[in-house]
């Protein structure tokens, strides 16, 4: 098909906000349409608004054309869409750009155009780009700049599979392809996990208000406006990691709520069961938590308490509840959190944890 078109120049628009997948996909076009002889530009309308989008455009050095009207695409005569089987929608595109090839991941949809490969089994369009070099167009064995198309491939199926836990077979293969030609320094400074500033308040409040008692720890983050309702959970996903611990519940304010994540590998915890023994029920019998396998979460209307005008107060009597609730699991959290107030008012200082407990039991 490219090499029917004889050179003329097509453009990769993306649809919607350029993700990794979309991007690498774009990349990967771009490089055929070059083993071809086709000019190819790469355009979106939304902006790059994710940060670590913009990560992986600055460090890949992705240039991009971005459409405001339909003008900005007059140059070119033929159209190629990625990661999508419809263009973007907010831009009217030039009566005589004409549609010349689909590739896409998401469903089945009928679109006319000369070239279409929609496979709705794939985890990543990037996965099928990836096929199609290993397969011998455009592969990236001995080619200029191999390792920036491998390295935005690698990085869109890694993002579109959730880090490959939702990865088939193909895409393991796809991967496998690209891995070898990819620049590990690059792919780990743009995957690098991008922590907003109020999820980083929210577990620097985490980590100084951190009660734990054996394998159990719990972490009260204050008042969270409804916004970053996510940082309680990354937080508890946060604490996780630390080697000592295989439960944590983390809750806060929520508006009129106490709002709660809790996370466990213990064989022993069963999150919904857990949270039913520490929080109960509401007057309807609902419970206010429930989960599954390794996490939960549970919400707790405040009700009329959720007016008290001081803010401070009102967390007091929060903490005290999920406290003394949490005792009925956990009978030595109110000792260890008397410890701590004592610990912080007198000592002011450190203390080694580790060996306290194995002190105490
Ligand atoms: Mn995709």
């Amino acid at each position: 098909m490219l090499r029917s078109i004889s050179g003329a120049p097509t453009v990769v628009l993306i649809t919607g906000h350029p993700d990794p997948d979309a991007l690498g996909s774009a990349l990967a076009h771009q490089r055929i349409c070059q083993e071809f002889g086709v000019p190819c530009a790469i355009a979106h309308v939304l902006p790059v608004s994710h940060r670590q989008n913009r990560a992986m455009v600055k460090l890949l050095n992705i240039d991009m054309l971005q459409a405001t009207k339909p003008e900005d695409l007059a140059q070119f005569k033929f159209l190629s869409l990625v990661d999508t089987s419809t263009p973007e929608p907010t831009l009217d595109l030039p009566a005589d750009l004409r549609l010349l090839t689909v590739v896409d991941h998401h469903k089945m949809a009928e679109v006319d155009a000369p070239f279409v490969d929609i496979r709705p089994h794939m985890g990543a369009s990037s996965s099928i780009y990836a096929e199609y070099m290993a397969g011998g167009l455009a592969p990236l064995e001995n080619a200029m700049g191999a390792s920036r198309v491998a390295t935005a491939l690698l990085f869109g199926i890694q993002t579109d599979t959730d880090h490959f836990t939702l990865a088939t077979a193909a895409d393991f293969a796809a991967a496998a392809y690209v891995r070898r030609f990819v620049d590990s320094d690059v792919l780990k400074r743009v995957g690098r996990t991008v922590v907003t500033a109020s999820a980083m308040g929210v577990l620097g409040r985490a980590l100084g208000e951190l009660l734990v008692v054996r394998d159990f720890a719990l972490a009260g983050v204050g008042h969270v406006p409804q916004g970053d309702r996510d940082a309680i959970a990354t937080t508890a996903d946060f604490i996780m990691q630390r080697e000592d611990i295989d439960t944590v519940l983390v809750y806060g304010i929520v508006e009129d709520r106490i709002d709660g994540s809790l996370r466990t590998d213990s064989p022993s915890v069963e999150p919904a069961t857990f949270l039913h023994t520490v929080f109960g029920k509401d007057r309807a019998g609902k419970p206010y938590g429930g989960g599954r396998a390794d996490k939960g979460g549970f919400q707790i209307p405040l009700g009329v308490l959720a007016e008290c005008e001081d803010k401070d107060a009102l967390w007091n009597i929060v903490t005290q509840i999920v406290r003394t609730r949490l005792a009925k699991v956990i009978p030595d959290i109110e000792r260890e959190y008397e410890r701590k107030q004592s610990d912080t008012h007198h000592h002011n200082g450190h203390h080694d944890e580790t060996g306290r407990y194995s002190r105490e039991f």
